[in-house]
């Protein structure tokens, strides 16, 4: 049986992985439909073997689709959402829009994919961030039971979108050549600098991006009082996002059962020989579908605590893996 598949935001860098990872994954496709703004509207793409003429997203265009794939803005998932899913589609949202409506599962499959089943409709993606950090914090959480996350993020411009992985781009090349250096997506240059400013500040002096690690995590494992503080870093890395972790657990640790812990966790490895050099970065995991962890070690400026490194994808299980692995465990589940 093949389903009729939708994507909103087919033009942008996470909607351009969808149609990859639908294809590489051989998602059980019948019928793939391509949806953007007016201003992409007419375009025709090649995608997966056939050409397809992009149409405009609105809210009368998902009858007949099984599942509808979203990445594109807050304002428009609002907007369209809750049309595919009043159309019988099942819409899976990789913006922050209903992460956290009581009435939407907010999934990362293998922590909590039984909750996708409870969808209404709409199901919710995380934040890029959150779900790779999760990825390895979970397996630890599963074994010593987490009470408390201190992250620092590395995040890539991938992030932000194709526009700023292109100006990244342009400034290297800039740089190489002794000219000038321009930047307009980020308020400062990002090339050779580190920006601690990802999303809006709120009135606390965390940003939104920093307190969707908090309320996301919570969320997701189901931890209504798990204490979270983060800092979210913009870093010149063009695809994979890195995050630093001190957490601390209820029950006694140790690296080699937190080693075990991960490696037995489905969906991330143990990259951990620091004596060799052995350590994940995001070159290493640009177009990985696991996420890695290393630098794994006893924290302990912490009660049972630990230290650890994780590196994922930002574009795959940051956002559009995640999103279909949402999909194809739905499929799975009929
Ligand atoms: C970022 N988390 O990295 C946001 C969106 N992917 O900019």
């Amino acid at each position: 049986m093949g389903y009729k598949v939708g994507i909103v935001g087919a033009t942008g860098a996470v909607g351009q992985e969808f149609i990859k990872l639908l294809g590489d994954r051989k998602f059980p496709l019948s019928e793939l439909k391509l949806f953007a703004s007016a201003r992409s509207a007419g375009k025709q793409v090649e995608a997966l073997g056939q050409t397809i003429t992009i149409e405009e997203a609105t809210e009368t265009c998902f009858e007949g689709l099984d599942f509808v794939l979203f990445s594109a803005s807050g304002t428009v998932s609002k907007a369209l959402c809750p049309a595919a899913a009043k159309a019988g589609a099942v819409a899976i949202d990789n913006s922050s829009a209903f992460r956290m409506d009581p009435d939407v599962p907010l999934v990362v499959p293998e922590i909590n994919g039984e909750a996708a089943k409870s969808h209404k409709g709409i199901i919710a993606n995380p934040n890029c961030s959150t779900a790779i950090s999760l990825m390895g914090a979970y397996p630890l959480h599963k074994a010593f039971g987490l009470k408390r996350m201190v992250a620092s993020t590395y995040q890539a411009v991938s992030g932000t979108g194709a526009e700023a992985m292109q100006e990244l781009e342009d400034q290297l090349k800039a740089w190489a050549k002794g000219e000038p250096i321009e930047h307009s997506v980020y308020p400062y240059q990002i090339a050779f600098n580190a920006l601690p400013h990802v999303d809006v500040f709120l009135e606390d002096g965390y940003t939104k991006e920093e307190m969707k690690m908090l309320n996301e995590g919570r969320k997701i494992m189901s931890l209504p009082d798990l204490k979270v503080s983060c800092t979210c870093v913009r870093v010149p890395v063009m695809r994979s996002h890195s995050i630093s972790i001190n957490a601390e657990f209820e029950r006694p640790v140790s690296v080699e059962a937190a080693r075990e812990a991960i490696a037995a966790f489905e969906g991330v490895d143990v990259v951990d020989d620091p004596a060799n050099k052995v350590y994940p970065m995001p070159l290493d995991y640009a177009g990985k579908v696991n996420c890695g962890v290393g630098r794994i070690r006893v924290d302990s400026a912490l009660d049972n605590g630990l230290a650890f490194w994780v590196v994922g994808d930002q574009l795959w299980k940051g956002a559009a893996l995640n999103a279909i692995q949402i999909a194809e465990y739905l499929v799975k589940s009929k």
